[in-house]
C-alpha cells in the first residue's frame, strides 16, 4: 500500500463500541484532520476526543513496530521470521515439556475492536489447544451471555435497547455520556437520549454516582452497589402482585413464568429499600411507568456485570422485558440482524458450560474460557498443570483484571511469556518476545462484534487508510504465522473469510458492495424475530431457568451479611480508554484524572480533605491517591477510574508515565466473584481510608 491520496478518507473508529464514522482529511500523505462523518448511517457526525486522535496512535513515538526480545534488563529488535520462529519453539518446548494446559492466553478487550484480530486468534487457540484460555469477557460482559444463553439458546442473543423508538429508558449501572454505550452500540448517546425526552419520554437511572449521564436523565436514584438485584426483584413483584405483567405473543413460547413469580414473591420494595438505598414508593412507581409504558426498556450495563450477583442481574433485565411485553418489540430490547452474522449457522441447544474447571479453585469453563480471576492463582501455584508459560493478545491484565499486583509477581515467575501487542505497558514488560502490530488506521476492519448489539442494522468496511513499513505486520500475520508454525496449518487472510461470511449472511452483502458505500449501508431498525430465532433446545424462551432460579438463594443469603463502611466502584473518563490511551498528549490535557472520589460526610469520618493525598486499604492491597471531594455519590461510596497505575518499573510510554495514577485492581480481589458466571466483581469492594502525612519540606 502506499501513500494515501490527498482529500477526505472514510472509516469508523474501532477505539470503543459507539464505531463512529471519521472523515480523515490527508493532505501531502499526512492526516491532517478528523472530525465525524456526517454521512455516516449509524453516526451522523457523532465524534469524541479519542476518535480525533487515532491518527496520534499510530504516530506515537512509543509505539512498537518491530518484534522485541528481552536480553537481561534490556531489549533486542528481531527480524519477524525469527521473532515468529523463536516464539512458536519456546511454546512447544513449554507444552512438551508441561503439557498443553501449560501455556495459558489471555485475549484483551481491542480484539474484538479490529476484525483481523478477532476472526485469526481462534486458529492460534486451536493450534497451541490449552483449556487455559482467558479474556477480558469475565471482567466484563460474561452474565449477559451466561443469560441469553440459559433464557434464549446462544451467549450472543443479548437484547439490545431500541433507544431510538423507546419512550421510557430504565437504565443502571452505564455511563454511557462517558463511555459511549456498552452492549448497546449508539453512537451520539447524547443526542439519542435527549431526543427519547423532546418526544415526552423519560430517562431513568439508578447509579451510585450522580454520573455524566445522570446529568441528562429525568431523574437519578443513588443505588448501593451490589443490590440491583433486589431491586430487580422487588419491579418484578411489584409488576406481578398489582397484575401489571402482560407477555403479549411471546406467551405462545415462553416457559417459566410462575417459577420467576414465586421467585419474586418475596422481595417487596419494603424489603429492599433499606439494602438498596432506594426508598419503597420509588421503586413501586418505577415498577408502575415500566409496566405501563408501551414502548419502555430496562437495560444494565457494566456496574451490573462486574457484581457479586452479575448473573441474576442480567437475568432479571431480560424478565423484565420480557414479562412486560417490552422484548422482541419496538421501543424495547430488540435483536439486531447484522450483515456478518456470527448467529448464522447456530444450532439451537448448543451453549457450552462447565465442561472443565480451573484446576486449583475449581472454577467451571464459559463457552470455552476460564474465569480471568483465576489466572495469577493457576500461574503461581505449584504442581501438576501449573501455567508455565503465556501469550497475551491486545490485553493488559497487570492493570485490567482484580488483584492485578498479584498478577503482576505471577508474570514475573513464568518460564515463558509472548506478547502480541504494539506497546510495552505493565503486562508486556514481563515477555520475553513483545510481536507488535499494526494499529488503527493502519488496519482494515469490519465491525463482526459490534453490529450485533447495534440499534440499528448498518453495515461499513473500513480498509487501511496509512500504510504500512516492511517492518511491521499486521494481527492477522502474527497468529497466521504462529499457526503455520505450531500445527502446519497454512493461514488465511481474513478477509476473505469476512467477504464469505458477508456474501452468505442475511444480507447477501459482500466486500465489493460495501466499499462502493464509504459512509455504511443502511438496512432499517430492528425487527422483532422471535420465536423464529431462539436457539434453546426446545425452541421456547426460559423466564426461569433452573441455575438462575436456584442462584437467588446465594443473593438472600447475602441479606445477613453487614453492610461494610466504605465500598469502591470504578469509572470511566470520556479521554481514557481502559488501560491504554493514557499515552496520547492531547487525550492527557487537564487536571488530575485518578482521583479517589468521596463524599464531605465520608471525608469528615475518615479524618481526610480535598486534594490530600489518602492511603486506601482493601483486603488485598493498598494505594496512595488524592482525595477529590463531590456531592454527587452516594455516602459509602468511593470511586476510582480504571486503567490507571503506569508507575511500574519498566514501561515505554513517557506520556502515561507522568500521568501514572493508580491501578483501580491493586484493590479489587480476586476471590471476589459472581459465583454463578465466574465474572469478576469489583464493584462493591469493601475499603478503608487512612489519612497520609504529608511531608513538611
Ligand atoms: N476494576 C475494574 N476493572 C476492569 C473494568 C472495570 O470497569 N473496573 N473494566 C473491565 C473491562 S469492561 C474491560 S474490557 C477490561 C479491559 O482489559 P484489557 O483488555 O486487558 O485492557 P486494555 O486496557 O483494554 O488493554 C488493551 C491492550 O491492547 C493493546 N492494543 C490496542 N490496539 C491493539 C490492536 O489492534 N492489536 C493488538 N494486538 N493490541 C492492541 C493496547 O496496547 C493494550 O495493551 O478491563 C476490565 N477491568
Ligand atoms: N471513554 C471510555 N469509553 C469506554 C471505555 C473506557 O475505558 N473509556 N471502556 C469501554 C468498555 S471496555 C466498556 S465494557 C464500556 C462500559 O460502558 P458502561 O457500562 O457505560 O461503563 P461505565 O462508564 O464504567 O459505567 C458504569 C456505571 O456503573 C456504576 N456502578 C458501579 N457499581 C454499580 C452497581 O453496583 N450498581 C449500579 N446500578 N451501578 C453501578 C458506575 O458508577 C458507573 O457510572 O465502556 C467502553 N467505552
Ligand atoms: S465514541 Fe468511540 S467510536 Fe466514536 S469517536 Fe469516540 S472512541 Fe471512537
Ligand atoms: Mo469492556
Amino acid at each position: 500500500m502506499t501513500q494515501p491520496t490527498d482529500g477526505p478518507h472514510y472509516r469508523a473508529c474501532n477505539l470503543c463500541e459507539a464505531i463512529c464514522g471519521l472523515e480523515i482529511t490527508v493532505q501531502g500523505g499526512r492526516v491532517t484532520d478528523i472530525r465525524g462523518d456526517a454521512q455516516d448511517v449509524l453516526s451522523h457526525g457523532h465524534i469524541c476526543p479519542k476518535g480525533a486522535a487515532l491518527a496520534d496512535l499510530a504516530a506515537d513515538p512509543d509505539r512498537l513496530k518491530r518484534p522485541l526480545r528481552r536480553v537481561g534488563e534490556g531489549w533486542q529488535e528481531l527480524e519477524w521470521d525469527e521473532a515468529l520462529d523463536l516464539v512458536a519453539a519456546e511454546l512447544r518446548r513449554v507444552q512438551a515439556q508441561y503439557g498443553p494446559d501449560a501455556v495459558a492466553t489471555y485475549q484483551g478487550n481491542p480484539s474484538v475492536h479490529n476484525s483481523g484480530t478477532l476472526l485469526s486468534a481462534g486458529g492460534l487457540l486451536r493450534a497451541l489447544g490449552s483449556r487455559n484460555r482467558y479474556s477480558a469477557t469475565s471482567i466484563d460482559q460474561l452474565p449477559h451471555h451466561y443469560a441469553a444463553a440459559e433464557m434464549l439458546g446462544h451467549p450472543l442473543m443479548l437484547p439490545i435497547p431500541d433507544i431510538d423508538r423507546t419512550e421510557f429508558f430504565l437504565m443502571l449501572g452505564a455511563n454511557p455520556l462517558a463511555s459511549n454505550g456498552s452492549i448497546m452500540t449508539a453512537p451520539g448517546m447524547r443526542g439519542r437520549l435527549k431526543a427519547i425526552t423532546a418526544r415526552g419520554g423519560r430517562v431513568v437511572l439508578l447509579d451510585p454516582r450522580r454520573t455524566e449521564t445522570a446529568a441528562l436523565a429525568s431523574e437519578h436514584h443513588f443505588i448501593r452497589p451490589g443490590t440491583d438485584a433486589l431491586l430487580l426483584l422487588s419491579l418484578l413483584q411489584v409488576i406481578f402482585e398489582e397484575g401489571l405483567e402482560r407477555l403479549e405473543s411471546l406467551a405462545s413460547f415462553t416457559d417459566g413464568l410462575d417459577a420467576l413469580k414465586a421467585a419474586a414473591a418475596a422481595y417487596p420494595p419494603e424489603r429492599v429499600a433499606g439494602r438498596t438505598g432506594v426508598d419503597a414508593a420509588t421503586i413501586r412507581r418505577l415498577a408502575r411507568e415500566f409496566a405501563g409504558t408501551p414502548r419502555a426498556v430496562i437495560y444494565g450495563r457494566i456496574g451490573l456485570s462486574i457484581q457479586r450477583f452479575g448473573g441474576l442481574c442480567q437475568w432479571l433485565l431480560n424478565a423484565l422485558n420480557a414479562v412486560t411485553g417490552h422484548l422482541d418489540r419496538e421501543g424495547g430490547a430488540m435483536f439486531p440482524r447484522p450483515a456478518f452474522d456470527l448467529l448464522q449457522r447456530a444450532q439451537p441447544g448448543q451453549t457450552h458450560h462447565g465442561r472443565w474447571s480451573s484446576r486449583v479453585r475449581g472454577l467451571p469453563e464459559f463457552d470455552g474460557e476460564l474465569p480471568v480471576a483465576a489466572l495469577a492463582e493457576e500461574m503461581l501455584t505449584p504442581g501438576e498443570g501449573q501455567v508455565r508459560a503465556l501469550v497475551t493478545v491486545a490485553g493488559n491484565p497487570v492493570l485490567s483484571t482484580p488483584n492485578g499486583a498479584q498478577l503482576d509477581r505471577a508474570l514475573a515467575g513464568l518460564d515463558f511469556m509472548v506478547s502480541i501487542d504494539p506497546w510495552l505497558n505493565e503486562t508486556t514488560r514481563h515477555a520475553d518476545v513483545i510481536l507488535p502490530p499494526a494499529v488503527g488506521l493502519e488496519t482494515q476492519h469490519y465491525d463482526v462484534i459490534f453490529h450485533h448489539f447495534a440499534v440499528r442494522n448498518t453495515a461499513r468496511i473500513n480498509d487501511p487508510l496509512l500504510p504500512i513499513g516492511p517492518e511491521q505486520r499486521y494481527d492477522w500475520q502474527i497468529f497466521e504465522g504462529l499457526r503455520e508454525r505450531l500445527s502446519g496449518e497454512k493461514g488465511k487472510d481474513p478477509a476473505a473469510r469476512l467477504d464469505l461470511g458477508l456474501r452468505h449472511g442475511p444480507r447477501k452483502t459482500s466486500l465489493e458492495e460495501l466499499r462502493a458505500h464509504p459512509h455504511g449501508v443502511d438496512y432499517g431498525p430492528l425487527q422483532p424475530c422471535l420465536p423464529e430465532r431462539l436457539l434453546t433446545a426446545d425452541g421456547r424462551l426460559q423466564l426461569a431457568p433452573v441455575a438462575l432460579l436456584a442462584d437467588v438463594a446465594r443473593l438472600e443469603a447475602s441479606l445477613q451479611e453487614p453492610l461494610p463502611p466504605l465500598l469502591l466502584i470504578g469509572r470511566r473518563e470520556l479521554r481514557s480508554n481502559n488501560s491504554w490511551m493514557h499515552n496520547v498528549p492531547r487525550l492527557m490535557r487537564g487536571p488530575e484524572r485518578c482521583t479517589l472520589m468521596l463524599t464531605p460526610q465520608d471525608a469528615q469520618r475518615f479524618g481526610v480533605t480535598d486534594g490530600q493525598p489518602v492511603e486506601v486499604r482493601s483486603r488485598v492491597g493498598a494505594v496512595t491517591v488524592p482525595v477529590q471531594l463531590t456531592d454527587d455519590l452516594m455516602p459509602g461510596v468511593v470511586s476510582l477510574p480504571h486503567g490507571y497505575g503506569h508507575g511500574r518499573a519498566g514501561v515505554r510510554q513517557g506520556v502515561a508515565q507522568q500521568h501514572a495514577g493508580v491501578s483501580l485492581n491493586d484493590l479489587t480481589d480476586h476471590e471476589q466473584l459472581d459465583e454463578l458466571t465466574g465474572n469478576a466483581a469489583v464493584v462493591g469492594v469493601p475499603v478503608t481510608l487512612h489519612p497520609v502525612a504529608v511531608a513538611a519540606d
